[in-house]
């Protein structure tokens, strides 16, 4: 089984800025925490960044016939992106939204996610380990739907 997981704008400034809200860790730790919680899930993963729409829309594609779920951080785009919905609606692949703070305690503008329509999922305000708790729900997820499908 393998996902893909991918993140939005500024997360490759992790730790460089507001560690009130997104902690003080940065990116390449994020992303040895993730393969970590792959292991542990025993799914393969591939991490991906960007900082442009167009780009995640690419990657979310790419996910069809390579990946088996989808875990995203869509960041910035959650709140503006109907094109990232679209490519997710357009892949159907099953798809949990992770956001390392609670957008739902935050400003109005973040109070709005067109990624998470399209997702199974949302985990919030949980810092790294909501990567975790998305991993292994996803996880979970697929193992029963192949369980009932034989
Ligand atoms: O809480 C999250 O994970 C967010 O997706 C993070 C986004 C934000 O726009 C979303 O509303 C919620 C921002 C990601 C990166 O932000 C940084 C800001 C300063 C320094 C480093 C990263």
């Amino acid at each position: 089984m393998k996902f893909y997981i991918i993140n939005g704008p500024n997360l490759n400034l992790l730790g460089l800025r507001e560690p009130d809200i997104y902690g003080s860790e940065n990116y390449s730790s994020l992303c040895a925490f993730v393969e970590s919680c792959c292991k542990e899930a025993q799914v393969e993963c591939e991490i991906f960044q960007s900082n442009h729409e167009g780009e995640l829309v690419d990657i979310i594609q790419s996910a069809y016939n390579n990946a088996d779920g989808i875990v995203i951080n869509p960041a910035a785009y959650t709140h503006t992106s109907i094109a990232i919905l679209d490519a997710l609606k357009a892949v159907n692949l099953p798809a949990v939204e992770v956001h390392l703070s609670d957008i739902s305690l935050r400003e109005d503008f973040r109070q709005i996610s067109y990624a998470g329509m399209a997702c199974i999922k949302t985990v919030k305000g949980m810092g790294f380990e909501g990567y975790r708790q998305a991993i292994l729900y996803l996880k979970s997820y697929l193992v029963k739907k192949i369980s009932l499908n034989g």
